[in-house]
């Protein structure tokens, strides 16, 4: 059981951060600064609100979603680790990996020269990562509050032998309305269609998505930005340390077979993932680190 007072005693900063329990018992951080208030949630290290002052929420949870343990939360940005996707070789283990359906500690909460609130958290291998994967680690979430959300997970390897691992900041964008946006910056990028099995190539300037959609555009760093002709909204998607650019939106009949989506659910979130899988797995040796970050905003620069 995890005692909100005790977190507040230790790490709470007066007006700023705070810990509380909400929906099923689930124990948040809930901080608030001069830039943004955010919501993150100890289990899954997973961050279900993101307001930069003066906006709406940039991030979609379900309405539908879990808050128990062993079930993943929808929405907001699950973190997949260490694997992306189905287990490749026991399709009994979790999707995604187990990084989402476990507490992560807290390691410290600070505030920086921006005035941006710093939190990080840490997941350390343990019997319980261990039956699911047989690696020594430490993984180490990083939240950057500001006018921007920062969100790093930076593993180490603390075993002996090297290992590889796959990831994914899984981010859920609200939408008006999925007709009302265009996604920007993938034009020229090859791109893995999971529901096909094929590659294409991203044609277009502007990728709209009428659609069910699995698009894991490849060996692509570059931001993406996705326009919101109603809200008029444009929000900047940024990354480093990720090689695959995930799109995916599950359309009207995957949404109404996913029991914690809502059925209208697809209409109003789109997931832009900073993703590492694929041709593109971690490989890191014995004392070694690797970091992945996603650094989302509104984008205020002038469309002319
Ligand atoms: O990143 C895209 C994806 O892997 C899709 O294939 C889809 O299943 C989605 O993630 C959601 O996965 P989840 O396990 O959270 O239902």
């Amino acid at each position: 059981m995890i005692d909100t007072d005790e977190l507040d005693d230790k790490f709470g900063i007066e007006g700023e951060v705070g810990f509380a329990e909400l929906e099923e018992d689930l124990v948040f951080i809930m901080v608030s600064n001069k830039h943004a208030d955010a919501e993150i949630c100890l289990y899954g290290a997973h961050v279900t609100s993101f307001k930069p002052r003066g906006n709406m929420d940039l991030l979609w949870m379900s309405p539908e979603s879990s808050f128990e343990e062993g079930k993943p939360i929808r929405g907001g940005i699950p973190v997949c680790f260490p694997w992306f996707g189905p287990h490749k070789t026991d399709s009994d283990k979790p999707q995604h990996g187990f990084a989402r359906l476990m507490y992560w500690d807290v390691v410290s909460t600070s505030t920086n020269s921006s005035a941006e609130t710093v939190i990080k958290l840490q997941l350390k291998s343990s019997e319980e990562t261990k039956a699911y994967w047989p690696h020594d680690f430490v993984a180490e979430m990083t939240f950057v509050v500001g006018k921007k959300l920062t969100v790093t997970l930076k593993v180490t390897n603390t075993s002996a032998e090297p290992f590889n691992y796959t990831c994914a900041l899984h981010t859920y964008y609200g939408l008006s309305a999925i007709e009302n946006i265009s996604i920007e910056g993938l034009q020229g990028v090859t791109y893995y269609n999971q529901l096909t099995g094929e590659n294409g190539v991203q044609e277009e300037e502007k990728l709209e998505i009428t659609e069910a959609l699995t698009h894991h555009y490849l060996n692509t760093e570059t931001p993406v930005i996705i326009d919101d002709s109603a809200f008029r909204r444009r929000i900047k998607v940024d990354k480093t340390g990720s090689k695959v650019t995930t799109v995916w939106n599950p359309g009207a009949e995957a949404c109404a077979n996913i029991g914690d989506l809502p059925d209208d659910g697809y209409e109003t979130f789109v997931c832009v993932e900073a993703t590492n899988a694929f041709d593109y797995p971690i490989s890191i040796a014995p004392g070694e680190s690797f970091a992945t970050s996603a650094i989302i905003g509104i984008d205020d620069t002038p469309i002319f």
